[in-house]
């Protein structure tokens, strides 16, 4: 590819040239992407654009939402409503599934998304994201409800987030490798930067929020106290540890350089599953790392294989470079 290719050239290409996606697809990212621009204007904007601070409410898992979160909820569902790519959008801010009304063209497509992964880190100007996941419709069906939204992450079709820190940076696949744009604000317009990204599958880093250490399970304490024990310990080398508190700042650095995070079950509340959203954050990060030549696992089973029971499922998750998870799991599964 020349030089400079901007993300609408690239999706022309996966379109024309190698036959990934559809137009419609195609079209449909297009306004993704316009949407993750308008939110990185208002996430640039801060306190001069009054959206900082919290609203006054609480979303569906009962955490009180930021202005950002709303604001950004509201860009992805009024860019994408109308555009006829979609039947119908769910995202981490609102309980239920949001149905293209039908005074516009329907489409074949399902959106997904955490519109502001990271909320804590809003108010500090600490790298923020939207993650998103797109699927299709079942064969057949006429009419969207939520059953249609419970597919295992491995029928994506497209998957990505926008990280919105230094830079504005799309991190995208559509099953063909991942590629990374960041946004050229001269321009306009998102520009890749990187294609084909590859995780090594060794790392001396990693991903886990310490604090929560007295609630694991014994596998997760037994792999972070080995890490722990640096190059005197059985590991034999030293590792390092980083924690954003946001999920797409972490992926994004374990893309860029390999390293392994870990949101894994733990006793403070054994009922769930985990912390993290299945739908939302898990699959649409699991595929980008697979794609990427890593792993994500709950510790026990590949994450993309999960059947979703509900759309707002909750998942312990172990993802990064290959050998480091396999290792965890093998623990997990006990090994
Ligand atoms: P918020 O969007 O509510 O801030 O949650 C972010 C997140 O879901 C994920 O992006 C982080 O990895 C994780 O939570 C951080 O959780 P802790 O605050 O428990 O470390």
């Amino acid at each position: 590819m020349p030089s400079k290719v901007s993300l609408t050239r690239y999706l022309v290409e996966q379109q024309r040239i190698d036959g990934h996606i559809p137009s419609q697809l195609r079209l449909l990212l297009e306004v993704v992407a316009r949407a993750c621009k308008s939110i990185s204007q208002a996430v640039n904007k801060g306190a001069l654009g009054s959206v900082m601070g919290s609203a006054e409410s609480e979303n569906v898992q009962g955490e009180i939402q930021k202005k950002l979160d709303i604001i950004a909820n509201e860009v992805l569902i009024e860019a994408n409503e109308w555009g006829g790519h979609l039947a119908g959008m769910a995202s981490e801010e609102m309980e239920g599934i949001y149905v293209v009304p039908n005074r516009y063209p329907q489409g074949e497509y399902l959106l997904l998304f955490d519109p502001l992964d990271g909320s804590s880190n809003i108010d500090i100007n600490v790298s923020i994201g939207t993650i998103f996941s797109v699927l299709k419709m079942p064969e057949g069906d006429r009419g969207v409800d939520e059953s249609d939204f419970l597919q295992a992450g491995r029928q994506q079709v497209a998957a990505g987030y926008c990280i919105y820190g230094p830079q504005t940076t799309l991190v995208l696949t559509v099953g063909d490798g991942v590629a990374m744009f960041t946004l050229d604000r001269e321009q306009g317009s998102f520009v890749l930067i990187e294609e084909n990204v590859q995780i090594p599958e060794d790392t001396k880093e990693f991903a886990i929020n310490m604090s929560n250490m007295r609630h694991w399970d014994e596998p997760v304490k037994r792999y972070v106290d080995e890490l722990l024990a640096g190059k005197d310990g059985p590991r034999g080398k030293d590792f390092n540890m980083r924690w954003v508190a946001a999920m797409v700042a972490d992926v994004h650095r374990i893309l860029c350089r390999g390293g392994i995070f870990m949101y894994p079950w733990d006793k403070r509340e054994p009922e769930k599953a985990g912390k993290l959203r299945l739908m939302y954050e898990a699959n649409p990060m699991s595929w980008l790392i697979e794609q990427a030549g890593g792993a994500a696992t709950n510790g026990k089973q590949r994450i993309l294989d999960i059947q979703p029971g509900k759309l707002h499922e909750r998942v312990s998750v172990i993802l990064g470079s290959k050998n480091e998870v396999e290792r965890v799991t093998g623990y997990h599964l006990g090994a």
